[in-house]
């Protein structure tokens, strides 16, 4: 820990802002904080564009948080990050830098910044120490996130050199759960292999679309368990270096499609496409330093993923 700053950051009675609260980590950010004893602080993006930075510096004058949980990003899938170098380098680094700075300025005593675990390098040992950032080469088709999140977490640790300030940072692995973006050109691919296993059901055992070989393996954190580990290093985690937030489970591509297509209840065949990426070939972190302050993941993956789609399967009576 940093020397003389206690661990203990009390969140009772604080003004508290979730940067991105309509996301999916936000919206879960804004569910576990409903049973902390802080008044939540939001703003859509209909009031405030966050790569502004006149915007954020008005708002964040006039809001005055204590606390502030920055999950607001430019985030999506493998195609749409391939897809979309630019939004994902620019809108990531300004809404950080606007914020971080903003944080700076206007006093605020506790910032916990979001990264991703697509900072480590592509081929970095498995599971992923946090000491493997800048080891080696990035993976090509998220480089371009990947980078603006190294940035972010590096300006946090600057921060807190130059001054003071009690600013941390996490890397999340790949989460997915209520809340979750569905449409097929832009969504990881819990919610994409849902809805497409939820289509081709519709149609009476249609065969799935699965992109890719199916051999990556990912580790998949359900995000209401991300929201409880946010919460957790908020009020106990003071300390320069980025901490990992994963499960310590993995499942390959393959596995994870058949069991979404039971959980959904579909039983066409899967077909491998082969001409998408497959991306990193594999990604879990290391998450000992977090489970050594005592926080568990509470939800299984194939809980998670009924919880996901009776949420899904809401949302979309809701809308028609
Ligand atoms: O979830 P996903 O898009 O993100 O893809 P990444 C994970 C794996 O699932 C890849 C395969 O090997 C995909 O090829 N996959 C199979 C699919 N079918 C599908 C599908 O229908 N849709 C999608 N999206 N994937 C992201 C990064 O990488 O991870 C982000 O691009 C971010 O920057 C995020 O870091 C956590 O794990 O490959």
């Amino acid at each position: 820990m940093t020397a003389g700053r206690p661990a203990n950051y009390d969140l009772a009675g604080k003004r508290v802002w979730v940067a991105g609260h309509r996301g999916l980590v936000g919206s879960a950010l804004v569910r576990r904080l409903a049973s902390e004893n802080c008044e939540i602080l939001t703003v859509g993006r209909d009031t405030v564009d966050l790569r502004r930075q006149a915007d954020v510096e008005r708002w964040m004058e006039q809001a005055k948080p204590d606390a502030i949980f920055e999950a607001a990003a430019t985030v999506g899938g493998i195609f749409t990050n391939e897809n979309r170098p630019a939004e994902f380098l620019y809108d990531n680094l300004a809404i950080e830098t606007n914020i971080i700075e903003a944080a700076r300025r206007v006093g605020v005593g506790k910032l916990l910044f979001l990264g991703s675990s697509c900072i480590y390098p592509r081929l970095a040992p498995q599971p992923i120490p946090e000491n493997a950032l800048l080891t080696g080469p990035l993976e090509p088709t998220n480089q371009w996130y990947a980078l603006a999140k190294i940035a972010g977490s590096m300006l946090c640790q600057a921060y807190r050199r130059q001054y003071g300030l009690d600013f941390i940072s996490t890397m999340p692995t790949n989460l997915y759960g209520p809340g979750d973006n569905f449409e097929l050109a832009t969504s990881h691919v819990i919610p994409a292999l849902m809805a497409k296993a939820h289509a081709a059901k519709a149609k009476g055992g249609a065969e799935i679309v699965v992109w890719g070989t199916g051999t990556p393996r990912r580790e998949f954190l359900y995000v209401d368990d991300l929201a409880d580990a946010l919460v957790f290093l908020m009020k106990n985690y003071s300390d320069e270096e980025h901490i990992n937030v994963g499960t310590g489970s993995e499942i390959t591509i393959k596995e994870l499609a058949t069991l979404i297509a039971r959980v959904v209840g579909a039983d066409g065949k899967l077909r491998f496409d082969s001409k998408m990426s497959d991306g990193t070939p594999r990604k879990l972190v290391d998450s000992t330093r977090l489970l050594s302050m005592g926080w568990r993941p509470r939800t299984g993956l194939e809980q998670g993923l009924r919880q996901t789609y009776d949420w899904y399967l809401k949302s979309a009576a809701a809308r028609s």
